[in-house]
């Protein structure tokens, strides 16, 4: 498919290594997916489902033992290990390349040499970059095809330069005890192996578009982040441009696909998806920031998505779609998954593949007792949202007017505050905390910092992530206005107080009106937060002026602790931490202390 040099001398190499009974190159062709999800179902690795009801849709089961990214096995393998930073974990490049080249060895015996030369951008625009990966798992091609940009146009975008990702994957034995997820990011390349999972073989998302990218973007002056993008119209049709970032499994899918309320959809208010995960972000000539989707799919969790919390990502789900890990209704050949209905099927088998009683789910033990894994999911394509922005494939990106972000706190955090400026800003950032989720392998319900929703995936030292973010606010004359939300306050008995989902759009457009000029704030030691009359609640049973009241409290014992926590947590990260976030950090304490 090509004669670029640099392109077959690694595939050449690498081929010798794996040891590959033969190559084949994924050119984006129907026919070509066509038969290579047929050999997927001949062996099991796929099931199609019922043609009728999901067309063109397919299940997928993964190991038991391998169902989340497994950011302990997660490394960054700078040249020095200061690079990396303390919170990464590190490996000397030559000692990585070494160990896993040992597991690597023979790997494709007796299998096949998928090359998959993807985009991610749009084929051939500023923004793009391009990857090769090298796979031997079919379902992994068949995903990428969805996630990104796959085939003959891109191999032709790259001509011969040497300017692309290297990323092999190889799922070896599946074996948890010698699984690397291994970043070089001054090489380009990323090696993974004993993994056949999401975030862990799907090369272009986290791996490229986050660890790989955000180092890049340091060196180049832009920003790969962790954050959903949508435009919200308002009655006039006019489009302002929000990006988000939250935590894995913590709302960036359904707030990038939010159903305005009836109060807004009446009025004329509409909101548009551009992305649901990742934002490479730069300074548009204008002088605002401009913010692209480097993806071309959804790969989107399962377990709570329904008609009512989340109709577009479900509509999304209906066609060309692979569900990995969910519950197979054997009645029907459809799917199923906790939170979908309340009709869990009676003849089913589980993500495990056992045939599954639903009267012995019990929430407390998810991962043992339900039919769907609680990090199961689904890879779908972007043209089929029902809400996809028509800016989906622009070259140039959307205008950022505000940027979001947000955690899963039970306490602590209000349900919305805005930050005094961009140094500010990248502090509220920085401080961010969150529960885990099932995203990742580990407990999960255990509150972390979880900077800008990106402690798994900066591909660098931390404290150089933080001096990014303000040297690139002194690069921005009109710099969007930066906010923390939190969905996920409970009451006493433990239940959410906010309504969430479609609702969150009630905070979206306090933020607007925030960044239009047209709403006043109440200053707090934290930062501004809504007059909780300025929230609107027409139309929401059950939610009063005090609900928003409560929600919006800023209790300073809680805080004054956070700050405890936060000291540690930039003791962690260490030296490189900037000046400017202690002084924020004082200003903080200050505030709460007066
Ligand atoms: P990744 O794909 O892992 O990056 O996750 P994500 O950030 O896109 O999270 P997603 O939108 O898939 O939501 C994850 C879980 O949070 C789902 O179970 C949702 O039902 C739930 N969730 C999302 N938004 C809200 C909300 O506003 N309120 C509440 N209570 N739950 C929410
Ligand atoms: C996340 O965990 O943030 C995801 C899923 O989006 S994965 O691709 O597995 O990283
Ligand atoms: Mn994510």
């Amino acid at each position: 498919m090509t004669n670029n040099k640099a392109v077959l001398s690694w595939i050449n190499e690498m081929a010798e290594m794996v040891n590959p009974d033969k190559i084949v190159w994924i050119d984006g062709s129907e026919e070509q997916a066509d038969a290579l999800r047929a050999e997927a179902c001949s062996t099991g690795e796929l099931e199609a489902l019922n043609p009728e009801l999901y067309p063109n849709c397919y299940l997928h089961r993964t190991a038991v033992n391998d169902v989340a990214r497994v950011e302990h096995r997660t490394f960054i393998c700078t040249r020095t290990k200061e690079d990396a930073g303390t919170i990464n974990n590190w490996m000397d490049p030559k000692e990585c390349y070494e160990k896993l080249s040992k597991l690597y060895k023979n790997s494709y015996k007796g299998k096949t040499m998928y090359v998959i030369p993807y985009s991610m951008g749009v084929v051939g625009s500023d923004f793009a970059k391009i990857g090769v990966e090298l796979t031997d798992s079919i379902y992994v091609v068949l995903n990428m095809i969805i996630m990104t940009r796959v085939g003959k146009n891109v191999i032709e975008a790259l001509g011969d330069s040497a300017d692309f990702v290297k990323g092999l994957h190889a799922t070896a034995d599946c074996d948890e005890e010698n699984r690397y997820i291994c970043h070089f990011p001054e090489d380009n390349t990323i090696w993974s192996v004993n993994s056949a999972y999401g975030g862990n073989v799907l090369l272009g998302k986290k791996c490229f578009a986050l660890r790989i990218a955000s180092y890049l973007g340091r060196k180049e002056g832009w920003m790969a982040e962790h954050m959903l993008i949508l435009g919200l119209e308002n009655p006039q049709g006019e489009i302002k441009y929000i990006s988000a970032a939250f935590p894995s499994a913590c709302g960036k899918t359904n707030l990038a696909m939010l159903i305005p309320p009836e109060i807004y959809k009446k009025a004329g208010y509409k909101v548009w998806t551009v992305g649901d995960d990742i934002a490479w972000i730069r300074v548009g000539e204008d002088g605002r920031l401009w913010a692209v989707n480097p993806e071309n799919g959804f790969f989107g969790v399962a377990p709570g998505t329904n008609e009512h919390s989340n109709y577009n990502a479900l509509m999304t789900t209906k066609k060309n779609c692979i569900f990995t890990n969910v519950c197979h209704d054997l009645d029907n050949n459809t799917v199923w998954w906790e939170g979908l209905d309340n009709n869990p099927p009676k003849n089913a088998i589980n993500w495990k593949g056992e045939k599954w009683d639903y009267t012995t789910y019990d929430k407390a033990d998810k991962v043992n007792t339900s039919g769907a894994h609680p990090n199961s999911r689904f890879t779908a394509m972007a043209t089929n949202c029902p809400c996809i922005s028509s800016e989906f494939n622009s070259l140039k990106g959307v205008p950022l007017t505000a940027i979001i972000f947000g955690g899963r706190r039970a306490k602590t955090a209000p349900l919305v505050y805005e930050s005094r400026n961009w140094q500010h800003g990248t502090f509220v950032g920085s401080i961010m905390a969150s529960e885990t989720t099932a995203a990742a392998a580990g407990a999960v319900g255990v509150v972390r910092r979880d900077p800008m929703a990106m402690r798994p995936f900066v591909g660098y030292d931390m404290g150089d992530y933080f001096a990014h973010w303000l040297a690139m606010g002194k690069k921005i004359p009109h710099a969007p206005k930066i906010f923390h939300v939190n969905w996920f306050r409970t009451d006493d008995e433990g239940h959410f107080i906010w309504p969430g989902f479609g609702d969150n759009m009630r905070v979206l457009m306090w933020i607007l009106a925030r960044c239009a000029g047209e709403v006043d704030a109440v200053e707090t030691p934290i930062g501004f937060v809504p007059k909780a009359e300025d929230i609107n609640i027409e139309g929401l049973d059950g939610v009063t002026v005090d609900t928003i009241r409560e929600l919006l409290t800023i209790d300073t014992a809680s805080w004054l602790e956070d700050v405890e926590n936060i000291k540690a947590f930039y003791k962690q990260v260490g030296d490189r931490v900037p000046a400017e976030l202690y002084d924020e950090l004082a200003v903080l304490e200050a505030n709460l202390k007066k």
